[in-house]
């Protein structure tokens, strides 16, 4: 057996519920395989071993009272998965379907995501099975307050420094921080995605769209191709979505569809961006009312159709495993020529295999979806200084981020001798500089 397979036996036996962490540990574990053999210090040293168990996973009872009166109890989580290159750093998401599991596998993500920015964050994920949707502000608010009144004892400016990700906003961010400096009496830039009178950073609202952007093009070039022209489909229209939308229309691209957990609409003419920005931000509807102001677009109800839309460029933006091995196919037979991750791990390992089998570019969401993290530890560092960039300054910082990604990730896949394969580039990329903190800070 080989290593690798001997290490995601013996995780699987120790983590059996758990199908999104092993999804995720199995896909870094096998691109590492080459990097075990040329570094047995690192085998030595027990590297892969620590990795891949979280430093610290906090588990914790969140009470609140809905407008009803009625007492109702969710569940929160924050694992702290890897401090070894900077404190942690990622996302919290409010989502019923939010387990161990899929915590697990993001917080992992993260810590590779993290590494390839370049900057100094280690790596960790948390959240909640609570569901924003149909709750009134009140309700969202009170529920903040008590998910923080936990977690604040957890977290810090140079501890753990949680952000936005599904269900997780500006305005969750808003209570969230208005909670937790009510409660340590410090302001400080505990958390990322702040609104911009109070600590945020510009450009962090567009930062991952727009850095998936970036990234995608970037992989295009070296098929000699760009935007221009390009019929792109993006699923999922919360913030990731929308700001990737944006960002292919300014480099001449056309979006045509868009979705959200109910349904797509398809609109060849282009999506309106502003119809959409208009329903999603501001009043929270549903993707069906997009043909009440477009009678020319169509609306599906259910949302894995979206994948038999023709198109160029597919950008998953929504959630994980949204595209299966069918979905690849369907793409690859409409002439789809790119696929960018948005999302974390929005395609099953057998849709990764039909694109790489079917010469797909493909990038994977730890590199192409780095952006929003990127700016998040911008913002940090402007907090620490007390000092803010222009848009243009945090933008042209981000374009750059996404451009060393993607060399870094190219790069390290032709070192190994897989050029052209990102997801095992983004890996061994991401994995060396938390392997050699790891190594110089011993057994810890
Ligand atoms: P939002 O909550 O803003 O939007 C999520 C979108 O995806 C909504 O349109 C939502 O539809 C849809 N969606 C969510 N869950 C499902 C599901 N189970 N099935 C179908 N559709 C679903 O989240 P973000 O845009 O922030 O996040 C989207 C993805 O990008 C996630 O995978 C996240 O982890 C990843 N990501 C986010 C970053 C960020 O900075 N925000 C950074 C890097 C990655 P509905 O409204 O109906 O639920
Ligand atoms: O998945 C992700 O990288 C995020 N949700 C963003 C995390 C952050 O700390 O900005």
């Amino acid at each position: 057996m080989s290593m690798a397979a001997n290490l995601l036996d013996k995780l699987a036996q120790k983590n059996p519920n758990e199908p999104e962490f092993l999804q995720a540990a199995r896909e870094v574990m096998e691109s590492l395989e080459p990097l075990m053999e040329r570094h047995p210090e690192y085998v030595k040293a027990g590297i892969f071993e620590r990795i891949l168990e979280p430093e610290r996973q906090v588990m914790f009872r969140v009470p609140w009272v809905d407008d009803r009166g009625t007492v109702q109890v969710n569940r929160g989580y924050r694992i702290e998965f890897s401090s070894a290159i900077g404190p942690y750093k990622g996302g919290l998401r409010f989502h019923p379907s939010v387990n161990l599991s899929i915590i697990k596998f993001l917080g992992f993500e993260q810590i590779l995501k993290n590494s390839l920015t370049g900057l100094p964050i280690g790596g960790g994920k948390g959240g909640s099975d609570f569901d924003p949707k149909g709750k009134s502000d009140a309700e969202v608010m009170k529920f903040c307050q008590s998910f923080i009144t936990e977690l604040y004892r957890h977290i810090g400016a140079d501890t753990d420094v949680p952000a936005g990700d599904i269900g997780v906003g500006g305005r969750e961010i808003g209570y969230l921080f208005g909670q937790y400096k009510r409660i340590v009496n410090r302001y400080e830039g505990v958390l990322t995605g702040k609104g911009l009178a109070w600590g945020g950073s510009l450009a962090r609202t567009e930062a991952t769209g727009y850095g998936l952007v970036y990234f995608v093009e970037e992989m295009l070039k070296t098929k000699g191709e760009s935007f221009a022209g390009k019929k792109v489909a993006i699923s999922g229209s919360g913030n990731v979505a929308i700001y990737a939308a944006e960002k292919v229309r300014a480099l001449g691209g056309t979006v045509i569809t868009m979705s959200d957990s109910n349904g797509y609409f398809v609109d060849e003419a282009g999506v309106d961006l502003d119809c959409v920005k208009q329903l999603k931000e501001v009043e929270r509807k549903r993707c069906s009312d997009y043909i009440n102001n477009h009678p020319e677009a169509k609306y599906f109800e259910g949302c894995q159709n979206i994948w038999m839309v023709p198109c160029d460029i597919a950008l998953p933006c929504a959630t994980q495993n949204e595209i299966n091995e069918q979905d690849a196919k369907n793409l690859v037979a409409n002439g789809c020529i790119a696929v960018g991750e948005g999302a974390n791990m929005p395609c099953t390992p057998e849709a990764v295999k039909v694109f790489h089998d079917n010469n797909v570019l493909f990038a994977p969401g730890k590199a192409s979806n780095a952006g929003g993290v990127a700016v998040s530890a911008l913002e940090m560092s402007q907090n620490s200084m007390r000092y803010s960039w222009t848009f243009e300054e945090v933008d042209a910082k981000l374009k750059n981020i996404m451009i060393n990604i993607h060399t870094k990730a190219y790069q390290a896949a032709k070192e190994y001798g897989q050029e052209g394969n990102l997801v095992v580039g983004a890996n061994i990329a991401g994995f060396v500089k938390v392997a050699e903190a790891m190594l110089a800070q011993g057994i810890v």
